[in-house]
């Protein structure tokens, strides 16, 4: 299934009239307040999220899989989904791959498949949390810092393997995530573990084009529950200053003890210049992978609202922007519309903050007030703004109700079946 123009266009006429009178209204409100609208349309425009290819399919718990039918079952069949998220959104240009669920076997064939649809390669993420099919050494006690030299060797050999396959898809960056870890306390030595990744990332490090960036991943726990080797913004920082210029912190969102301040550390993590890209999703409890913007929508503003500061002051590369979610209860691609659509609407949210009467707020120590100009940006309905920017992108003005109308996911069902199951985990 492909999506056209054709019907991008039939499936917006019946919402044109509605949109033009909502988007009018907003934007005379925005140019009231002397905001730049077309500024900040194509400011919306140019944020693009990539699509990590583990989410096209029903993932869910470690107590079951509910599949919904027509799930890509191949790395080209993955990509023809994104495809079919960024004719409807304009929004997802790139897919982040996972090797070795993703390692492709004719690469014309792929880089045939992507461009048809106009989907790059973002990130691509290593694997050592799994021993492959072949593999005669285990990863179960750590891999990057396992005590096992000959482990640790397989492990980065691996991620060098990763480079090269990015290189010939045109990816410009490594993600590494690291299970590696412990469960009971005396199981593994804390700086050992720490030291073998270092020297492990190092080694990895060295084998990255010029052009090219590490992002570092951190989790406080799971799948081990006692220790994470890289369990904090801090050591993915620590190690990535260690390594050098090349490598950055990339903060997954749900991969924080309950309640930690996010937003602070992205503020930090900007100022250093280390902040590397982002793992979209949301949580109520820990990484549970769900649709971005639907439990802590404010967070996500806030996030934001650091970023677009961010960009103003600081040196601070543009980050990866990239999505990891996992999908039990919904069709993966309306899941992946609602969470791009959720990352647009927080990054609009953000930009009308007024920040010099905020910093004039803060430098009065006018604490309500600085509450009260984010919370107006917050409650400001911004989604016409967003549709807007997306119809003149030539995408759908509301993606969810067209994916809806078209059918897409009838005929994936159609065209692929109904068991249909995408690799990952
Ligand atoms: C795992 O918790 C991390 O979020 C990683 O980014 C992981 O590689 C990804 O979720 C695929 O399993
Ligand atoms: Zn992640
Ligand atoms: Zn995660
Ligand atoms: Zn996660």
């Amino acid at each position: 299934m492909k999506i056209t123009s054709e019907h991008i266009q039939s499936s917006n006429k019946p919402r044109e009239i509605t949109h033009s009178r909502e988007f009018n209204f907003l934007a005379e409100n925005l140019e009231k307040k002397g905001l730049n609208v077309e500024a900040l349309i194509q400011k919306l425009q140019t944020l693009q999220i990539a699509i990590p290819s583990w989410a096209l399919g029903t993932g869910g718990t470690r107590f079951g899989r509910f599949s919904g039918g027509g799930e890509p079952a191949t790395l080209i069949q993955k990509i023809q989904d994104i495809g079919i998220l960024h004719a409807l959104n304009r929004s997802s240009d790139s897919v982040s791959l996972h090797i070795p669920w993703d390692i492709p076997q004719d690469y014309d064939a792929i880089l045939q498949a992507a461009s048809d649809v106009e989907i790059g390669f973002d990130a691509v993420n290593s694997n050592t949390f799994q021993d492959q099919a072949d593999q005669n050494l285990s990863y179960k006690f750590g891999s990057l810092a396992n005590h096992d030299k000959a482990i640790r060797e397989l492990a980065i050999e691996h991620n060098k393997e990763v480079i090269r396959i990015g290189e010939k898809l045109g990816s410009k960056a490594l993600t590494v995530w690291l299970a590696d870890g412990s469960s009971f306390p005396g199981q593994h030595s804390f700086r050992k573990a720490l030291q073998n990744t270092y020297v492990s990332l190092q080694e990895i490090y060295q084998e990255l084009p010029p052009d090219w960036k590490m992002l570092v991943e951190y989790k406080p726990y799971e799948p081990y529950f006692y220790s994470t080797v890289i369990q904090d913004w801090g050591t993915s920082f620590l190690l990535a200053n260690k390594l050098g210029e090349k490598a950055f912190t990339l903060v997954d969102l749900g991969h924080h003890l309950p309640n930690t301040n996010i937003e602070q550390i992205v503020a930090t993590l900007m100022t250093e210049e280390k902040l590397g890209g982002f793992h979209f999703n949301d949580s109520k409890y820990g990484d549970d992978d769900l649709t971005v913007g639907s439990i802590k929508p404010y967070q996500l503003f806030l996030i934001f609202n650091e970023l677009v500061v961010g960009f103003e002051e600081t040196a601070n590369p543009s980050p990866a922007w990239m999505i990891d979610a996992s999908h039990n209860l919904k069709d993966p691609l309306e899941d992946l519309l609602q969470s791009v659509e959720a990352i647009k609407l927080a990054y609009a949210q953000a930009l009308i903050v007024d920040q010099n009467a905020l910093h004039a707020a803060q430098a009065s120590h006018d604490v309500t007030l600085a509450q009260e100009i984010l919370q107006d940006a917050y409650r400001t309905d911004l989604r016409p703004l967003v549709r807007e920017s997306i119809r003149q992108s030539g995408g759908a003005i509301s993606p969810i109700h067209s994916y809806r109308e078209l059918k897409v996911r009838e005929t994936l069902i159609k065209e692929r079946g109904k068991d249909s199951k995408a690799s990952g985990l």
